[in-house]
Order: structure tokens, then C-alpha cells, then sequence
């Protein structure tokens, strides 16, 4: 046992068959028929399922690096989106950018994590707030696993944020909502996540949401308990939720709520750091109910422009305390359960074939270095 759920094989073989494990386990103990297959030689490097980032805002148009120099100067992420800057300001830049310009900016990104193991992403909508670009987003969350070998899945966050103008609750019955059901209609949903924050829903306007997805079969996710406490974890555990994300502010019985309903606590460093946040979430209790914690890289302009997925592992250790086999865990098995994926994020016969080979001597230097990157590999569906 290497710790938090994962097993390391010394001297292992891996047997493949297309796009699927047939076989792992030690080399010694290789079945005779798999031992005259063609085979390559690892020279001893460490080999884990491929990375899944199961949490991020890749397809978005502009930066806000402006914002970045006004938190330096002690504006707080609250009040920059009250004056008017924050996701709505994403919102004018994505809007203005076209179809086109927001996939090749997605595409970059996407690059970078397939660059260090990545082998499927979740990605989100939420920066369009109108039924067309909300659905642009999601189009082109779709068309980079179609260019891309790396899978997708999409989230619909059109509640993300209240336009410019509008009250939340007409926003979300004369757009959202319309939106998700156009977006459904048309295939691009996979799940329907929500902001729940005393700058963006209620658990109640969340509700509303939730109730549309339930109708509509799909299963719903939540940006909750990040910047204050507003029981969006108990509401996401209610609807069955797959997974609770960012938690600083979650309780201890949020924990046991969130291990009741099976849902996984997605933990989102990247924004801790950026958005310079001081209260972790509950890992203890996390360990102590046995919630699956997951980590990934939040990757969006605002809070946590940060595109490296290996970092993330490294912050999960170093600001909230995971083991690195923790981390390591966070950004593969129970990455995918966040996801919904029953297929991928473990070595194991049957699973997909989506594999990455690291220029390591263990596990515990993935999320060990800060900015480097050991992949020597990357298998996807049984192809390098
Ligand atoms: N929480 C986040 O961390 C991102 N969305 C959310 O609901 C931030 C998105 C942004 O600031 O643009
Ligand atoms: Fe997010």
C-alpha cells in the first residue's frame, strides 16, 4: 500500500489489449500467454492511471490579470465582482471573442494538461449567461475531445453569475434554465453544477436548478462552501450530488452528510492560494467519514488561473495537509467518481487503457516538485 487508497506494484507489467487493461500485476507472477506479446521495456519509471482534472473553466475569452494587481493591493475577490469585475467581466470578454478564437484559447490549455498526464477533463460553461453563448461554450467543450485525444466532460453552470441588470430569480427562469434544456436537447450536458455564494445563488435559486436537472435526468455538482457557509453542501448531498467543490468553509457535518450520500469533496487549491483564502477545508473529518477527496486544478481567469494539475497535487499537499498518495489518489480514482466515470482513474483490468509513465523513482514526486514535470509518457485508449 502506498497510502490514501493506492497500491504500488514493484517490478509490475501492465498487459493491454486496444483500448483497455487485460492484465496488471507483478512481473513475476506474468500469465505465460501474455509473456510472448510484444513489449517495452519502462527501464523501472513509475506508471499511474492518466490524470483526470475534473474541475475547470478551460473555455473562457480574456484574463484578468488586472484583478491580480488589485488582490495585491488588498481588494478582495467580493469586492472586485461587486465593483463590477469578477466572472461577469469573463463574461463580456467571452462573449465578445467567437467561436473559433474560444476553442483555439481552450485547445492551448487543454495542450497543457494532456502535456503533464492529463487524460480527461471536465470543463464547464458559465461565462456566457445567455442561452447562445452558454451553448457555444459547451460546443466547444465538445469539439476538444473531438480534436483532442483526451476525454471531456461538460458541466452547464449557467448559474454561475447574475448578469449585468438582471435579478437573479428572472435570470435563472427566463435564461438559465431555458438554457439548460436547449443545451440538453442538443447532447452537451453531462452534469449541471452551480455557484452557490452569497455574491452568485441561494440554496434555494440552486434548487430551482437542481430540480430542472433531476426532470431532466442529469446528474448536478456544486461550487459550495467557498468564500462563507451557506449549506450548498447539504443541498448538493440532498440531490445525490457526484461531487461538492472548493469546501473551505464546510463542517464537520457537512462531512458526514457528504460520506452519506456518496459525494465526492472536490478540492480546489488553486483558488485557496490565488484568491489568498486562510480557512482550509475540513480534510480531517474529510479522512475521519471517509469522503473521497479529490483535487484538481480549477483552471479559470479569476480565482485560480492555474494550469498545471500536477501543482495542484502539490498545493493539496503543502496548503491543506493531503498525503501526497492523497493527492495523487485526488487526481485519478476519485477525480473520476467526481465525474461519474466508472471506466478510467485506476490500473485494473477492463478499466480504459489511458495511462501516464513518469520519470520518477515514486509515487510521493509527483506531488513533490512545484512546477516540474516528469511525464515521459502519456497512453490514451491504448495509444501513445
Ligand atoms: N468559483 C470559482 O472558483 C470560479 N467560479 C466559481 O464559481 C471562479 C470563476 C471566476 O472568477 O471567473
Ligand atoms: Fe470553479
Amino acid at each position: 500500500m502506498a497510502g490514501g487508497g493506492t497500491v504500488l506494484i514493484e517490478h509490475g507489467a501492465i498487459v493491454l489489449d486496444g483500448d483497455r487493461i487485460l492484465w496488471v500485476g507483478p512481473e513475476a507472477e506474468l500469465p505465460g500467454a501474455h509473456r510472448t506479446v510484444s513489449h517495452e521495456d519502462l527501464e523501472g519509471r513509475l506508471v499511474t492511471p492518466a490524470l483526470i482534472d475534473c474541475h475547470t473553466h478551460l473555455v473562457h475569452g480574456g484574463h484578468r490579470a488586472r484583478e491580480f494587481e488589485m488582490r495585491l493591493e488588498g481588494a478582495s475577490y467580493e469586492e472586485i465582482a461587486r465593483a463590477g469585475g469578477g466572472i461577469v467581466s469573463t463574461v463580456e470578454a467571452t462573449r465578445g471573442a467567437g467561436e473559433e478564437a474560444l476553442l483555439k484559447a481552450a485547445l492551448r490549455r487543454a495542450d497543457a494538461l494532456i502535456a503533464e498526464g492529463v487524460g480527461a477533463v471536465e470543463v464547464k460553461s458559465g461565462y456566457g449567461l445567455d442561452i447562445e453563448i452558454e451553448l457555444t461554450m459547451l460546443r466547444v467543450a465538445r469539439r476538444i475531445g473531438d480534436l483532442r485525444p483526451l476525454r471531456v466532460k461538460t458541466s452547464f453552470l449557467g448559474a454561475h453569475a447574475v448578469p449585468k441588470g438582471m435579478d437573479a430569480d428572472s435570470y435563472l427562469d427566463g435564461i438559465c434554465i431555458p438554457a439548460l434544456d436547449a443545451a440538453h436537447a442538443e447532447g452537451l450536458v453531462d452534469a449541471v453544477d452551480g455557484f452557490c455564494e452569497g455574491i452568485a445563488f441561494s440554496t434555494d435559486q440552486i434548487a430551482r436548478v437542481f430540480d430542472r436537472a433531476a426532470a431532466l435526468g442529469l446528474p448536478v455538482k456544486l461550487h459550495a462552501e467557498q468564500l462563507s457557509h451557506q449549506g450548498g453542501t447539504a443541498l448538493a448531498a440532498r440531490y445525490g450530488a457526484l461531487s461538492a467543490d472548493h469546501l473551505e468553509y464546510a463542517t464537520a457535518e457537512d462531512a458526514a452528510t457528504l460520506a452519506r450520500s456518496g459525494t465526492v469533496a472536490v478540492l480546489l487549491p488553486g483558488a485557496f492560494y490565488t484568491l489568498h483564502e486562510k480557512r482550509q477545508p475540513p480534510v480531517a473529518a474529510f479522512r475521519t467519514e471517509g469522503v473521497p477527496m479529490a483535487v484538481a486544478t480549477d483552471w479559470n481567469p479569476g480565482s485560480s488561473p492555474l494550469g498545471s494539475l500536477l501543482l495542484a497535487m502539490n498545493m493539496a499537499s503543502t496548503l491543506f495537509g493531503l498525503t501526497p498518495a492523497e493527492a495523487l489518489a485526488g487526481a485519478t480514482c476519485h477525480a473520476a467518481r467526481a465525474l461519474g466515470l466508472t471506466d478510467c482513474g485506476v490500473i485494473a483490468p477492463g478499466k480504459r487503457a489511458d495511462l501516464a509513465i513518469w520519470d520518477v523513482e515514486t509515487p510521493a514526486e509527483l506531488a513533490y516538485g512545484i512546477g516540474i514535470n516528469p511525464l515521459h509518457k502519456r497512453i490514451f485508449g491504448g495509444r501513445e
